[in-house]
């Protein structure tokens, strides 16, 4: 692998015991006077006989205390003017840790995490009524983890306090990212940009779509991120066309367009990207043309994407750019190439779909507007989930539409899907699915680009493909068995 390629693991930024102890304080503070919040850990998964899934805690754990193990949760009770954080953990087992690895119990998680108290969780039930008795009101989510929720619910029930959802004030929190989470973030996207070079340096029209898979995510690894932050999808030819295709076992062809749609996590923290490029390393005069106009309107929607906008504008801008070019390649009519345009021809469709029911006649035919072939929105937040939480989505906590700010950190992600046997495009360009995307942080006075080191200009990928050409002409490959 090239050297440039490699970002150092040693060298990213991670959390530490002092930001924590600053959320928690932060945390405490948004909740009511006289209350108990518990959060708990994501359930092990079986995923073949004996063997579990890999181990991925849940979001808002892992961000109020960064533990890692399963069978933990975090209790924080604010009585009074007095904040308890009790941590509670699987305990220590010499003969399980030979098989499993080593576990904080609870003087590691006492001297390894930020907590006041820390408990075996068997005692989970017990202490949470005892906490839950001099309560007024309880912060618990169902539907986590059956285990928790089971003993958590027998507590409550006896209680019968008022029952408030944590999320509302954790994702509220976690949608606003501080200056190191910014940072771990642009570590990840640092990763996943020189696993997307990576892939179009090293790919040829004898390339398999799992052999750029393999790639990409040995570029994640090789680099210290944990995981995937969600399944790849590297996306041959009208493979493209399908928007979440995992399955990834073709053969590429000489001509076709790729689509890589992955990104690694680096500290919990996720990367989303998506490229496009021909597999022979020279695009096609058709490729060229949707892959530029999916272009324009991706740099157009970011160019909007500033403090003040709300994730409406950013998908408008990139809706607008990508209707004008529709119409102008003829796909879609004049009518319907204005967003007033699109929405009077769709209210008439469904007017005529909902007299056609009644009369129990037909469904008419769907107008061809550019949801035709862009059917999924323009952007999502980005943090510890891939489509990360913020309390209400694109509406604030009083309903009104999020305007963007500092340290809110959202991709931008316009595409075009034509299908191969889809008789509404110009042959020409059936079969080809672009889909560009970017990770985009709002900071004061600006926006940074956290992905930007995935080329996406037409001439930068054809530049970084024939260089990876030559490169593999004088010898140099990626190791294979075959
Ligand atoms: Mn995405």
């Amino acid at each position: 692998m090239d050297k440039k390629h490699m970002v150092s693991s040693l060298s990213g930024p991670r959390m530490n015991a002092v930001l924590y102890a600053a959320r928690l304080t932060d945390f405490a503070f948004r909740m009511k006077p006289n209350s108990v919040a518990i959060i708990v850990a994501n359930p092990e998964r079986t995923r073949s006989n004996d063997t579990e899934f890999e181990f991925r805690q849940s979001s808002d754990l892992l961000y109020l205390t960064g533990f890692p193990e399963p069978e933990a949760a975090l209790m924080v009770s604010k009585i009074g003017n007095k904040l308890t954080a009790s941590l509670f953990v699987r305990p220590k087992d010499r003969a399980r840790e030979i098989w499993t690895g080593i576990r904080h119990g609870v003087e590691g998680a006492k001297k390894s995490f930020v907590c006041d108290k820390a408990f075996t969780v068997d005692q989970f039930a017990r202490e949470v009524a005892s906490a839950i008795a001099k309560a007024e009101t309880v912060y618990y989510k169902f539907g986590n983890c059956e285990h928790f929720d089971t003993q958590f619910d027998k507590v409550w029930k006896a209680e019968q306090r008022t029952l408030e959802n944590p999320e509302t004030i954790v994702h509220e929190m976690r949608l606003f990212k501080s200056e190191r989470e910014l940072d771990i973030m642009r570590h990840a996207g640092k990763i996943a940009a020189a696993a997307h070079s990576e892939a179009m340096r090293l790919c040829t029209p004898e390339s398999t779509e799992y052999q750029l898979e393999a790639i990409i995510e040995s570029v994640f690894r090789f680099n210290g991120s944990d995981f995937t932050a969600y399944n790849s999808i590297v996306a041959g030819g009208n493979n493209a066309v399908i928007l979440h295709y995992t399955t990834n076992n073709d053969p590429l062809k000489d001509g076709d367009l790729m689509l890589i749609d992955a990104g690694c996590e680096y500290q919990g923290y996720a990367s989303d990207i998506t490229r496009g490029f021909p597999v022979n390393g020279k695009f096609t005069d058709a490729q060229r043309t949707i892959y530029q106009l999916v272009l324009d309107a991706q740099l157009e929607a970011i160019k909007v994407g500033v403090e003040g906008k709300t994730l409406s504008d950013v998908h408008e801008a990139a809706s607008r750019v990508l209707r004008r070019g529709l119409f102008n390649l003829g796909i879609i009519s004049k009518d319907v190439s204005t967003v007033a345009g699109e929405r009077k021809a769709l209210k008439a469709h469904m007017k005529a779909v909902v007299a056609a029911k009644k009369k129990d006649a037909k469904a008419p035919v769907e107008p061809v507007t550019l949801r035709s072939f862009f059917m999924h929105g323009t952007s999502h937040w980005l943090g510890l989930d891939v489509h990360d939480v913020g309390t209400g989505g694109t509406r604030d906590p009083r309903g009104k539409k999020r305007k963007l700010a500092p340290g809110m950190v959202f991709t931008v992600e316009p595409g075009l899907y034509f299908d191969k046997n889809d008789k509404r495009v110009p042959k020409q360009f059936r079969g080809i699915g672009v889909r560009i995307e970017d990770d985009v942080a709002v900071i004061p006075g600006g926006q940074e680009i956290l992905s930007a080191g995935a080329p996406k200009e037409i001439d930068d990928i054809e530049r970084l493909m024939a260089e990876g050409r030559n490169l593999r002409l004088s010898g140099q490959r990626f190791q294979s068995i075959h």
